[in-house]
């Protein structure tokens, strides 16, 4: 059960059973022992915080990969499998061009604006930050988020240009770390005899090999890869029993964490 706290310091609408409960019931009982400042370290920046660590959420799962290694239709068909059986899952892209930011980083990907690769790569972070509330909120509750890109393209994109890692990584640091990281491995030259590369700035085979390569110093073991050559039924069927291990995982009561962790 998720016990919901609307936080004003001093005013608790409901609390069920937690730490934070009991110090508001000691505060109205004991009011100057417990003064309002103590309640608020008890919370967080939030307006709806948990109870503990234990609290059944939604799993944040990435895929990432190269331009043209099926990230967007097999998150599509992970979404249609995960609502086939019920689960409450939603489908996020990033960049998300519905937004301002969004719209500057899509004007600069199609060639119609300049940017210096220090600004981009700070607008591509904004945009995730942008939706970072929401996204803690939609896992709090309950939805699964597959989102296809996420912090790992930032970084791999940008060190690819020539920035420093630790430097990409930076503005990144405090969004959701992911629970799960599917990487969808493909050689550069595979990728670019898929259907041919459109317009977009990335889209050059030079520039994709340096970016395999940023993926590969980036991963950590706990990333998953699979082999983005095999037939499309196979890697659905094997991202499907990854994913569902981890959902469990999440609805017994992983805590959320923030990266850079994993
Ligand atoms: P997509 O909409 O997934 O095709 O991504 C558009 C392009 O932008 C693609 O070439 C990958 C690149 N990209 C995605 N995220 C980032 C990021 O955070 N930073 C940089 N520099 N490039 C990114």
């Amino acid at each position: 059960m998720t016990h919901v706290c609307c936080l004003t310091p001093s005013r608790a609408l409901y609390v069920g059973g937690s730490a934070l409960g009991n110090l508001l019931k000691a505060r109205l009982k004991f009011p100057q022992k417990y003064p309002n400042r103590q309640i608020r370290m008890a919370t967080t920046h939030n307006s709806i915080v948990t109870s503990g660590n234990s609290e059944s959420r939604g799993a944040l799962i990435v895929l990432e990969g190269l331009d043209r290694s099926g990230k967007t239709s097999q998150s599509s068909s992970l979404l249609k499998y995960l609502e086939r059986l019920g689960h409450s899952a939603e489908l996020w892209r990033f960049p998300d061009r519905s937004t301002n930011v969004g719209q500057m980083i899509s004007s600069y990907l199609s060639n119609k604006s300049q940017l210096d690769d220090h600004t981009i790569h700070l607008l591509f972070s904004a945009n995730r930050w942008e939706r970072r509330s929401l996204m803690e909120t939609k896992l709090k509750t309950g939805t699964t988020l597959i989102v296809d890109r996420y912090s790992y393209s930032g970084v791999a994109f940008s060190s690819a240009k020539g920035l420093g890692v630790e430097w990409c990584k930076a503005p990144e640091i405090g969004l959701l770390a992911p629970d799960l990281v599917l990487y969808l491995d493909i050689q550069p030259e595979q990728a670019a005899g898929r259907g041919g590369y459109g317009s977009e700035r990335y889209e050059q085979l030079e520039f994709q090999r340096k970016v395999a390569q940023c993926y590969q110093d980036l991963h950590d073991a706990s990333w998953k890869i699979i082999d983005a050559c095999q037939p499309m039924e196979d890697i659905e069927k094997q991202l499907q029993n990854i994913v569902l291990d981890c959902i469990t995982t999440c609805q017994n009561g992983k805590p959320l964490s923030n990266l850079w962790s994993i």
